[in-house]
């Protein structure tokens, strides 16, 4: 066989590739995003000795933020599992769009070299992944990384919108042979429905506020200046008109494949109370976009307001509780299958409903008011998304790579591997919960020496974090066989199943071969 010119994955259209390009892209982007938190801890440990200056400590801050959710999560659980998966459900050959997705693809790319430039110039974008003006415009920061930052994220979100219009149009368009009602649809292709619908409504208000940004840095424009007649509290509200809904994007299409597995686990195609996960789905999509102002409760709202936002927050936990009890359901079955990976979702199980608790006590208005921009908040969310996002991530990595990319893992090695992450990644944050009860402030550099042990804890936990994710990228290999792809996809069009039948026979070639 020739070997392929390596320009040709430059042109890759047909979306098993470009699902790898976005795999490999984001599994190198998590590795320098967890390269930042571990300089963090590093420097948090031996305070004042690994890094002097606390804007350069700001700048590892932002970026961690910004290559773990744009470049790790987004383009693993968006751009790669719905290309690899989209098609498939439907047992189409393709996506809709095919060259604008080679081209979504590419412009996330570029969008990681304009957060190159913006690292390398001068002491780095330091306001946070949020840009909070005060600290954002040109006199907190005059140089210009915050600049690049802004052309950045303009450039990854022209790419999530063409994505999100790939997406819709493929699912909507395509299968027309199926007549599936809306409620017949897998909950992979609800939740990446509505993760492309979230996207819809967000990312445009988020594009207008760092534009907005832009100008005032650029051209004068003030409209974020208080001085000059501006608000700078309406930079909050655009920025988490988008910021809270881009929560919901990272994490539901964990959900989704949590539930094919459960359901795969118990040999059912459909999950338990399947309607009713739809319906929750949708509705947390749906509040995810009316909650943005509890990130704001101590900027100085009225009462009312305040209890609106607590009130409309805490009936998130309504859907959300509807999904923890059917999963919780789900592994009560008789016919449960067990593998290593049941651990891995019990796990995720856990870390996720204990991010979950801590944030119906920061929903609460009043309490919120102490916690704001301490360490408990911290907590909470590196539990519901830095936990629960990349165990789904770990997840799909074990379930669907034996099948699409004939890379596969021993059971001995998934159960070591969640050994390890878990046990170091509760070490690295289940303290920042007393830290934050204790009344540690965030993003600073300096800290109290009573709190030193904590940080040195802290710090082991994300030595095992590390060691966790080589072993991961260690003990893969390749598993020669009948179960490659195009295999598999001649099988769907021989064969001309059904959705259904589809998934059980994609989970039979999982059993198969990653024993
Ligand atoms: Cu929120």
């Amino acid at each position: 066989m020739e070997p392929i010119p390596i320009w040709r994955w430059l042109f890759w259209v047909y979306h098993k590739d470009i699902a790898g390009l976005y795999f490999f892209f984001s599994i190198i982007m998590g590795f320098i995003g967890f390269f930042y938190s571990l300089i963090m801890r590093l420097s948090l440990s031996w305070s004042y000795s690994f890094i002097t200056n606390g804007v350069v400590y700001l700048h590892f801050v932002t970026l961690h933020a910004v290559y773990m959710i744009f470049f790790f999560v987004m383009p693993f659980s968006i751009g790669g599992l719905s290309n690899l998966l989209i098609p498939l459900c439907f047992s189409l050959a393709d996506m809709c769009l095919p060259r604008i997705n080679n081209l979504s693809f590419w412009m996330l790319f570029f969008s990681f070299g304009l957060t190159v430039i913006s690292s390398s110039v001068y002491l780095g974008a330091s306001s946070g992944w949020t840009l909070y003006p005060p600290y954002s415009s040109y006199p907190g920061s005059s140089w210009l990384s915050t600049d690049f930052i802004i052309f950045s994220l303009h450039l990854a979100g022209a790419s999530w919108i063409l994505s999100w219009i790939n997406f819709i149009v493929t699912i909507f368009v395509l299968p027309i042979n199926y007549n599936f009602s809306f409620f017949q649809y897998p909950l992979f292709i609800v939740a990446q429905l509505t993760v492309s619908f979230l996207l819809l409504i967000s990312l445009p208000v988020l594009a207008a506020a760092i534009t907005m940004l832009l100008f005032d840095r650029n051209f004068s424009t003030y409209f974020f200046s208080n001085v000059n007649g501006g608000d700078a509290l309406l930079y909050q509200h655009l920025f988490w008109f988008f910021g809270h809904p881009e929560v919901y994007v990272l994490i539901l299409p964990a959900f989704a494949v949590i539930w094919h597995f459960l359901s795969f686990s118990i040999n059912r195609a459909i999950p338990f109370s399947y309607p009713g996960l739809s319906i929750a789905i949708i509705g947390i999509g749906v509040l995810g976009c009316v909650v943005w102002a509890h990130h704001m409760f101590t900027s100085g709202m009225d009462i009312d307001t305040r209890f609106y936002f607590a009130s409309a927050t805490l009936i998130i936990a309504v859907p959300t509780g509807i999904k923890i009890f059917s999963w919780l359901f789900t592994l009560l079955s008789d016919s449960i299958i067990y593998s290593p990976l049941l651990i891995w979702v019990l796990g995720f199980i856990f870390l996720f409903t204990f991010g979950g608790l801590s944030g119906i006590v920061l929903s609460n208005c009043h309490l919120n008011l102490f916690f704001h921009d301490w360490y408990y908040v911290i907590a909470h969310f590196h539990y519901v998304l830095s936990l629960g996002a990349v165990v789904g991530v770990f997840i799909s990595l074990f379930f669907f790579f034996p099948v699409f990319y004939n890379l596969t893992y021993s059971y001995l090695n998934q159960t070591s591997i969640f050994i390890v992450f878990f046990v170091g990644s509760n070490i690295l944050f289940f303290p920042f919960h007393f830290l934050g009860l204790w009344g540690l402030p965030r993003h600073y550099l300096l800290f109290d020496l009573n709190f030193f042990c904590f940080s040195i804890s802290s710090l082991f936990g994300l030595i095992l974090i590390l060691l966790a994710s080589i072993e991961v990228c260690s003990s893969v290999f390749y598993r020669e066989g009948m179960f490659y792809f195009s295999y598999y996809i001649d099988l769907f069009f021989k064969l001309d199943i059904f959705m259904e039948k589809n998934v059980q026979c994609f989970y039979n070639l999982y059993l198969y071969s990653s024993k």
